[in-house]
């Protein structure tokens, strides 16, 4: 398998899942600053020419990263990551999806609209300053929001790592490579960051790539 990847948390979201797999695959890394995914031979691969796409060895191509891990969890199922029954599953897909929606979405589009507007303007849809700061802002509440369903718990969910936790973590590792970082009021998640960043898969966040 081959995986397409560059900086940011998508990639890095799938990147950490890998590690924690104990899966190997080939990596092909981008430049997104300077645009190199943004080419049509890349768009072939995938048509939104966002990263991560993980090539398949039968040529296949699966894109879009919490799609990806599932793919990934289905086909090496050791260490369980999103669920061993119906209902883990469920919890960890509602985990995911809410921080995803009402956090990551927010807060991408936030950076993109706001200090991130020189480099995404050019390239995509971007929403003005003004909702940029709102977005933002949403963003921030809910991370507040998270903190308290955290509260003293190691886990997101299901009592153990999951996929869930890896978004969360992921979000607030991309945040503070943009000077954002977690809002007053969220003791909780900053105690979980600091656990979580002595897995040895947070080594992703050490690299230049
Ligand atoms: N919904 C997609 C989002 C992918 C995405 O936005 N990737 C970013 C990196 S984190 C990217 O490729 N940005 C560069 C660009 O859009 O040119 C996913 O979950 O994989």
């Amino acid at each position: 398998m081959k995986l397409y990847s560059s900086l940011g948390p998508n990639p890095r979201l799938v990147r950490m899942f890998l590690v924690e797999k104990n899966i190997e695959v080939e990596r092909i890394h981008f430049d997104i600053v300077a645009g190199d995914n943004r080419c049509a031979e890349y768009a072939e691969k995938n048509v939104m020419q966002t990263t991560p796409t993980l090539e398949l060895d039968d040529g296949t191509l699966l894109t879009e990263s919490t799609v990806i891990c599932e793919y990934l969890e289905e086909t090496k199922p050791d260490p369980v990551l999103i669920g061993s029954t119906a209902v883990e599953r469920a919890e960890t897909r509602r985990w995911a999806r809410r921080i995803d929606q009402e956090i990551a979405i927010p807060m991408t589009m936030g950076f993109r609209g706001g200090p991130g507007r020189p480099m995404f303007e050019p390239r995509m849809n971007v929403v003005s300053p003004e909702a940029a700061a709102e977005l933002s802002a949403i963003s921030d509440k809910h991370w507040i929001w998270l903190d308290g369903q955290l509260g003293d718990k190691d886990h997101i969910c299901n009592g153990k790592l999951t996929l869930a936790d890896l978004v969360a973590f992921c979000f607030i590792k991309f945040g503070g490579t943009v000077g954002w970082s977690l809002p007053d009021g969220t003791d909780n998640l900053a105690r979980f960051v600091a656990m979580m960043e002595t897995r040895p898969s947070a080594e992703i966040w050490r690299g230049e790539e």
